[in-house]
């Protein structure tokens, strides 16, 4: 993987903002693989391509969703905010030939969670929750359980979105259910 080539690629497809957070997200990855002893180039690789389609028209992101098998339709019920990571999971190994499975899970995964979560897509899904630009009710909890609970930190983030989500009365998919669920269950 030529990563200077790639983030010349994301530069060119997101925004300013959305670059940036890509690479705080990239950075805060790497310091929890390596706090976890997880494995630190995949999440340096699926941090970097985590919102690469962020930005896609929703008329390719639909139509792919629609032809691809590996992406379930039931996405295209649930707001398309939901697109973008499965999405991005099978472009990139089209556009650059990412065929590691343990990366595209953490892409596909990145919003939502699932169940069985492995740790590379906790390491994405919270780092994508608590890369230093953010700032959501109830971070500070989360960015301290962080440091020493991976799955305890990614329970409260599950947990936090679910809440929120409700709160505003959208949508819940449900492997951000599945993933509340399961993620309780590891902590309690
Ligand atoms: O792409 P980012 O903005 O960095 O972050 P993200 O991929 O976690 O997307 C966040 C958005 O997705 C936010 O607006 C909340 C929304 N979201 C997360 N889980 C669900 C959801 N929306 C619905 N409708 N249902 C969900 O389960
Ligand atoms: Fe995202
Ligand atoms: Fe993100």
């Amino acid at each position: 993987m030529d990563i200077e080539n790639l983030k010349t690629d994301l530069k060119e497809r997101l925004t300013e903002a959305r670059y940036e957070h890509t690479l705080r997200v990239t950075d805060t990855a790497i310091n929890l693989a390596e706090t976890f002893h997880g494995p630190v180039e995949k999440a340096k690789i699926a941090a970097l391509f985590h919102d690469y389609c962020k930005y896609d028209s929703l008329e390719e992101m639909k139509k792919i969703i629609e032809t691809n098998s590996k992406l379930p339709n039931l996405l295209l019920s649930f707001h398309h905010e939901l697109w973008h990571g499965p999405v991005a999971s099978v472009q990139i190994e089209e556009r650059y030939t990412v065929t590691d499975q343990e990366i595209k899970d953490a892409i596909f995964f990145h919003t939502t969670g699932r169940a069985n979560m492995t740790m590379l897509d906790k390491i994405i899904f919270l780092a994508d929750y608590i890369e230093p630009g953010r700032s959501f009710p109830g971070l500070d909890e989360v960015r301290a359980a962080a440091k020493t609970d991976l799955t305890k930190a990614c329970y409260q983030a599950a947990r936090n979105t679910v809440h929120f989500l409700m709160e505003k009365n959208r949508t819940v998919y449900p492997d951000s259910f599945h993933a509340y669920n399961d993620l309780n269950q590891q902590v309690f």
